[in-house]
């Protein structure tokens, strides 16, 4: 038998061959390499990707189909300060995003560009964000010279035939270009034009950076899209809970990175909560639309996770364990002598020695962390035992629930209900996160984060508020909208709310909410649980912490508007005038 050659059928979309001829002819690439999306060229491109060091194989005994990935140590998280929304008016890239013209930065990157692929195999990667026939799905194609990207975007997307089968003679597809240049920071540009449907990225290596149908494409592009065509790319996990009945409801809910969507996408309700159960249709991005029926329908437009190592094990989330121990890419966890994986908060007692993710020697006296605290994973939803069956269905599936929420020690209680969708998107304009190492930037500052999407909305964060309020009126049953804070805490700095499953309890009284058997106390803030609606089977949890964990503390909320106003006066000019309103209502409440 011959030996198979990969990479070298192109494909009969005359639009797609002459944009990539144009790539070609620019970055000058020894070969050009058009991706499958097969069995065999998966494994062709994990072989190369050993052979050339890019990839270390991993223990096959103990983590089967998996690799590992260092990234260069200057390039570990995505970086805001080098990401751009290139329109030809600074205000349509608005206050919140770096702003280019798109003339001004195509010159610049395709200078960068010019001869860069020298020496290299130029990856041409088709993929859809979405599944395979859904109305909402997006056809994308990322020219990229890191095989890594590839091998990634295979993992995280539905890639190769299948996207140019939807796509078939069409033009409707994002054209993206990556290129790793030489790393350099000086050189580090994600660049996005919205109107043109198109990304450039060059200079970076790291997953948010590259990952082009992610970050980029689905939020970013996505949300531009989303305006002029009627609907919605957000930064939410989207789960179902069924409950012994056999009776589904489905939530979303934004939480900014590293703040725990994918635990919480992932939950498994605690054993005095028998039958019940949650299932993950998706642990990072929604894109939804108002349906026929006036209910909001929500897909995740990914086929995997690139979730965060650190603090994953088998109490904080079993199911990630599980859906990463086969078929995974690890990128920048420390390497154990057995060809294993660890990181801090690993099941695994700290190895006594290892190579950390720099690939120096580590020792559990290290000073510094073996793993780096923004180290991920990529793996197939596929592997997740709670993958829901809805996360294959084109049609969506319809949400009862929007969950608002962000990482805050003071303030926020544990749980509250919007009084209504203006009032909702109120509080998802205004939430506030501490800073974590997912972007770089000062760790623990709260910033301003409108539902978690600062770093990701792709043009007029104002115009992004009013695109919220507009939604409403495609909605006669719009989901209700609550806000969680799971990480406030005690004077003691420990933390309130024991967290991980016991969230279950508070999910429970949103899915009850939503279908209006739990009752609810009208507070200036919003609605509140009483204790005694709450289930506390088997948790030990007194009247008086749960009363600390919902105090509503007049000081903190003084702090907390003004710390909003600065927000309000970033996007004063044009800051839904309901918006305004709802702050003016929250203040005489208080
Ligand atoms: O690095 S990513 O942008 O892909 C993950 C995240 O920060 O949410
Ligand atoms: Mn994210």
């Amino acid at each position: 038998m011959a030996t198979p050659t990969f990479g070298t059928v192109a494909p009969s979309n005359p639009m797609l061959t002459a944009w990539v001829e144009k790539i070609r002819a620019l970055a000058q690439p020894d070969r050009v390499f058009w991706a499958d999306g097969s069995e065999a060229e998966k494994e062709f491109l994990l072989a190369e990707a050993v052979a050339s060091g890019v990839l270390t194989k991993l223990n096959q005994d103990k983590l089967p189909g998996c690799y590992y990935h260092r990234s260069n140590p200057n390039d570990v998280a995505r970086v805001e300060q080098c990401t751009f929304i290139c329109t030809p008016a600074k205000d349509q890239a608005g206050p919140t995003n770096n702003w280019a013209t798109p003339r001004e930065m195509y010159e610049k990157l395709y200078a960068l560009l010019k001869g860069a692929m020298a020496g290299r195999t130029m990856y041409v990667v088709p993929y859809l964000m979405g599944p395979p026939g859904s109305p909402l799905t997006k056809v994308g194609v990322e020219i990229t010279d890191s095989i890594y990207v590839v091998l990634n975007m295979r993992i995280m997307s539905r890639m190769g035939k299948v996207a140019l089968d939807q796509l078939g003679a069409g033009d409707d597809f994002n054209r993206g270009v990556h290129s790793v240049l030489d790393c350099h920071p000086d050189r580090r540009f994600i660049a996005h034009f919205p109107q043109d449907n198109a990304i450039i990225s060059v200079g970076s290596g790291y997953g948010g950076n590259v990952l082009l149908g992610k970050k980029c494409l689905a939020l970013r592009i996505g949300s531009y899209l989303g305006r002029e065509q009627g609907w919605m790319a957000e930064h939410m996990l989207i789960l179902c809970v069924e409950s012994p009945t056999g009776e589904k409801t489905y939530v979303a809910a934004a939480f900014p990175s590293s703040c725990g969507k994918t635990n919480f996408a992932m939950l498994i309700p605690p054993a005095a909560f028998p039958g019940w159960k949650i299932t993950t249709i998706g642990d990072d991005i929604a894109w939804m639309k108002p349906g026929a029926d006036g209910k909001l329908y929500a897909i995740n437009p990914e086929a995997g996770y690139f979730g965060v190592a650190p603090g994953t094990n088998r109490k904080s989330n079993p199911n990630a364990m599980d859906t990463i121990s086969r078929d995974t890419i690890y990128t920048n966890v420390a390497l154990t002598p057995d060809g294993g994986v660890w990181w801090e908060g690993h099941d695994d007692p700290a190895p006594v020695e290892c190579l950390d993710w720099k690939g120096q020697p580590w020792t559990p006296a290290s000073k510094e962390k073996a793993a780096h605290p923004n180290s991920r994973f990529t793996a197939p939803m596929a592997n997740n035992p709670a993958l829901a069956a809805e996360a294959n269905d084109p049609a969506g599936v319809p949400l009862s629930a929007i969950i608002f929420g962000g990482r805050r020690a003071t303030t926020m209680p544990l749980i509250f209900q919007s009084f209504n969708w203006i009032h909702g998107v109120y509080l998802g304009a205004t939430m506030g996160s501490e800073m974590t190492a997912a972007a770089a930037g000062t760790l623990g500052q709260v910033r301003r984060d409108p539902m978690a999407m600062l770093p990701f909305c792709g043009y007029n964060m104002g115009d992004y508020l009013n695109h919220w309020l507009g939604i409403r009126r495609d909605l006669t049953d719009p989901p209700r909208i609550f806000h969680v804070n799971w990480f406030r805490k005690d004077a003691g700095d420990k933390f309130l709310w024991p967290g991980f499953g016991e969230n279950f309890r508070v999910l429970k009284w949103v899915i009850d909410r939503t279908r209006g058997r739990a009752r609810a106390s009208e507070t200036q803030i919003g609605w509140m649980p009483r204790y005694s609606e709450f289930d506390w089977t088997d948790m030990d949890f007194s009247r008086e912490k749960f009363a600390q964990c919902m105090r509503i503390d007049a000081a903190e909320w003084q702090r907390e508007l003004i710390s909003q106003t600065e927000l309000f006066l970033t996007l004063h000019d044009r800051l839904p005038k309901e918006l305004i309103f709802q702050r003016e209502l929250l203040i005489s409440r208080l």
